[in-house]
C-alpha cells in the first residue's frame, strides 16, 4: 500500500556552524619622540577612547613598550592602525600602531 513505509523519523538536522572571524589586536608602540599629549589626542580621535583611558593606555605603552588598544576584525584593525600611524607621520612623529592576530 502506498505510503505504508513512509519514514516518519525526522531527518538529522545539520546545523551549519558559523565560523567566527579571526580577531586582530591593534597595538600602540612606544617611541622616544612623539609627545605624550599627541598620542592621547590620536587615541581619542581615531579610536574614540575617552581622555582618561587614552592617557592610561599611552602611559602603559610608555612604560612597557606597547599597549593593546582594541581587538576587532582584520579589516577594521588594519584601517585604524594605518589612520593612527598616518596622523603621526603627517605631524613628523614616528608614532606607530601595528596589528597582530589574537591567539
Ligand atoms: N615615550 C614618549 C615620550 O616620552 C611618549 C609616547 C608614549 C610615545 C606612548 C609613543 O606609544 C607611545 N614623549
Amino acid at each position: 500500500m502506498s505510503g505504508s513505509n513512509t519514514n516518519l523519523k525526522p531527518k538529522t538536522v545539520v546545523k551549519p556552524k558559523l565560523e567566527q572571524p579571526k580577531m586582530y589586536k591593534v597595538i600602540l608602540i612606544n617611541d622616544d619622540f612623539t609627545p605624550r599629549e599627541f598620542v592621547v589626542m590620536v587615541l581619542k580621535a581615531v579610536f574614540r577612547i575617552g581622555e582618561e583611558t587614552s592617557a592610561r593606555m599611552m602611559m602603559t605603552a610608555h612604560k612597557l613598550g606597547s599597549c593593546v588598544i582594541v581587538v576587532c576584525t582584520r579589516d577594521i584593525a588594519e584601517t585604524k592602525a594605518k589612520e593612527a600611524t598616518d596622523y603621526g607621520k603627517e605631524a613628523g612623529f614616528p608614532l606607530m600602531f601595528t596589528t597582530e592576530p589574537e591567539e
